[in-house]
């Protein structure tokens, strides 16, 4: 699919689960991505190297998902000008409460764009991602845009009993 331009980096293997539906929608719409596992806390060389070389690889987002102490969006925000959009991994012990507390409470000048907490975050990340995309790509803006309709038509007028 050519060259990687977003890249969806995760605190751990354990995030994969959730951050792959981030993955999927960037399949569904035809956009080229990486994936890396980069953790703040256990391999902060490999963040701070990810950071510096993201914006001269071609990177245009990176979507960084993190559960619990999530600093890996905010610190990756904190090395790249490349826009990061974050994920609040969902967790056992908060159920992401602190994953998206971690994420959200950016100081001014190192903005991370906070998604939901768990799948519908990660998938809404693609989403945001494609759409920054879009701005620049007209292809890329006219799958979205038939992508979103496509939902819009899945929706059913009537509720029906399960
Ligand atoms: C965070 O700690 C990761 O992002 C993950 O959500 C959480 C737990 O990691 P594991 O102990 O499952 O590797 O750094």
């Amino acid at each position: 699919m050519g060259k990687p331009n977003v890249g969806i980096i995760m605190g751990s293997q354990s995030d994969w689960a959730t951050m792959k539906h981030a993955a999927d929608i960037l399949d569904e719409l035809g956009v080229a991505y990486e994936t890396k596992i980069v953790s703040a806390h256990r391999t902060p060389d490999r963040l701070w190297d990810y950071g510096k070389t993201a914006a001269d690889r071609g990177l245009k987002v990176i979507i960084a998902g993190a559960g619990g102490a999530a600093h890996l969006p905010g610190m990756m925000a904190s090395k790249t000008r490349v826009p990061v959009v974050g994920v609040p991994v969902q967790t056992k012990a908060l159920a992401g409460v602190d994953s998206l507390y971690s994420i959200v409470q950016m100081p001014k000048g190192f903005p991370v764009a906070t998604m939901a907490i768990g799948e519908a975050g990660a998938a809404n990340a693609g989403l945001m991602a494609a759409g920054i995309l879009a701005t620049g790509d007209e292809a890329l803006a006219k799958r979205l845009d038939d992508w979103r309709a496509a939902l819009s038509a899945s929706i059913p007028e009537d509720p029906q009993d399960d």
